[in-house]
């Protein structure tokens, strides 16, 4: 039976019914319900349901379909639509760079629009398939892909989304203007953003060891805006055995070959975008008999080809692709290495040291791809608001709906200013231009960054969903793909908890000062801000949270290990949303986002939200002694407690 809603007139309740929706009136005419007819009054009702179904068919075609198609959620020109995005770039830049870098980015929005979100459709409909033998049974491991991916490659080197930051025109801005553009790109890119990250990695590392001879081609490409020359890298890492504890888990041994190169052997249990050109990867050297020093500092770093200049695989077996949850537009493969031929490119048991500069930018690209997709969602559900109508009045006109959409608002206006700060500063590293303070603090904000948008894109993402209903759920609508391909933002290049230990591993390294130079650097920008006038209740929780950060932090001096393992995550999330709050206040204080789009850039509503969760943890004693064996009981059911 059909119940109807309490708003609902009968005319309305739906069945369906050779392939339509019948209105409920014309569903008891027809004797849908199972009512018992004679021979009569079938003929009369047959006829009358064919007269009924052309109606319906004319009442469809151009009334009800028309109107769903009429609320299908768009977006524009991103870059002009992005006010935030402009604000900054207008409050940032030196005037002359601003006004070339803004007709390239007007430009590129248009491109985005007209020619790259239909490819990035086509990759997601057209996902890489893998071919293990040919027709007469010959082992190929080719992996397919897409003409759409590889137009993405293409597009990639024509708009220097690699070039840009090491050619360095616009010296220390550089960085940002890449990282803008990745932005702009990311939600549109059809997964092609993963071999971008991994590519910026390599190149990062390979410039870091200042290129030698033997690594310049693989840079030229690497950094190329020549798509005939353009390469892709990948970042190797993860095995059988664990892709977070990489000391332990990395089972792969190197062997040296008279001409002073290695041999690989082993088996690479994720390789993101296996297609790649190259990929720097790491391994253990094994002595004249054979054996490997083990953990850490046992393990190398090295740069390999995939395939020679014939496409043949450098000794490498595909085992299989990868039956992912999301980013199913690019490929991630299980690779053996069969004695992979390679070059050692750090010294040796420096591999993971080495390679975390390939980690840092790669982690900065997993920020652009958290904040580029809180974006996409949020800027569909605002057009949504303004299409769809419900209750009588258009969603934009609910207060509750709008409620919703402004607190994801502010998440991802807090996200985006975090991203600009890492990718200012990394672009000062970059050109000489930092102070010591500046890069202890970016060295500090990649893994707080990192983890804390992972988490925001994720909830931003599921809650956007919701605003369009069952059509959020839709696959066809493309709004599962950006869930899908968001969630795992929290997951590879370092999950939410080993972020929250790499932030206390710059903290020990540094002993200490990376923190010093936070706090002294949030209190320097409270101060400017404190005089602007609608800052001062921000600004005085922002110092309130530092207070309490800095309560907490010399409680913790004199803790064991264990306490400050157990609170690294709050610890992490306080530090995330104390250097955001300022950065909302600083950009208020730039005035900012106050056209009629951004009417306030809400540093009231980030601060409003608990700044130091670490300190409030610690007060309810989540971190002393006991707490760890309470939790283990909670979830494993320890008896003894
Ligand atoms: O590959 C993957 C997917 C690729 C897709 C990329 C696309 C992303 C963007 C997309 C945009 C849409 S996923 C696999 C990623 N794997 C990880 O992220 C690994 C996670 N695990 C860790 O990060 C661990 O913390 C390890 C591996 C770094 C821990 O290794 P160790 O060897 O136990 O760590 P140690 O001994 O503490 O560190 C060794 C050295 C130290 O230097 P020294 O020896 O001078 O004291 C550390 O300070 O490495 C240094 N180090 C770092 N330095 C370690 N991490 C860092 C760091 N982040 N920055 C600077």
């Amino acid at each position: 039976a059909c119940h109807l809603p309490w708003w609902r007139s009968t005319a309305t309740c739906k069945l369906w019914q050779s392939g339509h929706f019948l209105p409920w009136d014309r569903c008891q005419m027809l004797g849908i319900k199972g009512v018992n007819m004679t021979v009569g009054q079938e003929q009369q009702a047959s006829m009358k349901e064919k007269q009924v179904l052309e109606d319906l068919e004319m009442h469809l075609a151009r009334g009800e379909t028309e109107a769903l198609f009429r609320e299908q959620p768009e977006t524009g020109n991103q870059y002009l639509e992005d006010t935030l995005l402009r604000s900054y770039l207008k409050t940032h830049l030196p005037p002359k760079v601003l006004e070339e870098v803004h007709q390239d980015l007007e430009r590129f929005g248009y491109c985005l629009l007209t020619k790259i979100r239909p490819l990035s459709w086509e990759c997601e409909l057209n996902p890489p398939v893998f071919q293990q033998y040919d027709a007469w049974g010959q082992r190929v491991d080719h992996i397919h892909t897409c003409s759409a991916w590889r137009r993405m490659k293409e597009i990639s080197a024509e708009e220097g989304l690699i070039a840009e930051a090491y050619e360095r025109r616009y010296s220390n801005w550089s960085r940002l203007y890449q990282a803008v553009k990745l932005y702009l790109f990311s939600s549109s890119s059809g997964g092609f953003s993963c071999p971008l990250a991994m590519t910026d990695g390599a190149a990062k590392v390979i410039e870091s060891l200042g290129v030698p001879g033997s690594l310049k081609n693989a840079f030229d490409r690497l950094t190329s805006r020549d798509p005939e020359k353009f390469w892709t890298s990948g970042q190797w890492m993860t095995e059988r055995r664990g892709g977070s504890d990489v000391a332990n888990g990395t089972e792969t041994v190197a062997r040296r070959q008279p001409d002073g190169t290695y041999r690989l052997y082993g088996f690479k249990w994720f390789t993101s975008a296996a297609d790649s050109d190259v990929t720097l990867t790491l391994a253990r050297i094994a002595d004249a008999e054979g054996r490997c020093t083990q953990g850490s500092r046992g393990l190398s770093l090295f740069f390999l080809r995939v395939r020679d200049e014939e496409g043949k695989l450098n000794s490498i077996q595909v085992q299989r692709l990868k039956d992912k949850l999301g980013t199913r537009q690019m490929a991630t493969a299980e690779l053996w290495l069969q004695g992979a031929r390679a070059e050692l490119i750090s010294a040796e048991g420096r591999g993971v040291a080495a390679i975390s500069n390939m980690l840092n930018i790669t982690r900065i690209h997993n920020v652009i791809g958290a904040v580029a997709s809180m974006r996409r969602m949020i800027s569909l559900s605002r057009d949504y608001a303004c299409k769809r109508v419900a209750f009588g009045k258009l969603l934009k006109d609910h207060p509750l709906h709008v409620q919703t959409i402004a607190r994801m608002e502010v998440q991802v206006r807090g996200a985006f200013l975090l991203l600009m700060e890492i990718v200012r500063l990394l672009g000062l590293a970059e050109t000489n231009l930092a102070s010591e303070q500046e890069q202890l603090l970016l060295r500090l904000l990649i893994p707080v960054a990192k983890l804390y948008t992972g988490k925001q894109a994720s909830a931003v993402a599921v809650e956007a969903m919701e605003s369009f209903g069952g059509q959020g759920y839709m696959e066809d609508t493309g709004l599962p793909v950006i869930l899908r391909d968001t969630l795992v933002l929290s997951i590879w290049e370092g999950t939410t908890n080993i972020l929250s230990l790499d932030v206390l591993r710059s903290l020990a390294k540094s002993q200490g000062q990376v923190m010093a130079v936070f706090l002294s650097t949030v209190q320097k920008k409270l101060e400017l801000a404190s005089g602007t006038e609608g800052l001062s209740p921000a600004v005085q929780r922002t110092r309130e949270a530092i207070g309490s950060l800095r309560q907490f932090m010399a409680a913790s001096g004199s803790e064991q290990a264990l306490a400050m393992e157990l609170a690294a995550r709050d610890f992490s999330y306080s530090l995330a949303r104390i250097y955001t709050g300022r950065a909302t206040t600083e950009s208020q204080n730039h005035g900012m986002g106050r056209d009629w789009r951004s009417p306030s850039l809400s540093p009231r509503r980030w601060c409003s939200q608990e700044l130091c969760p670490v300190a409030v943890e610690a007060a309810r004693g989540s971190y002393e002694g006991g707490a760890a064996l309470r939790d283990s009981a909670l979830v494993f059911g320890n008896s003894r407690l």
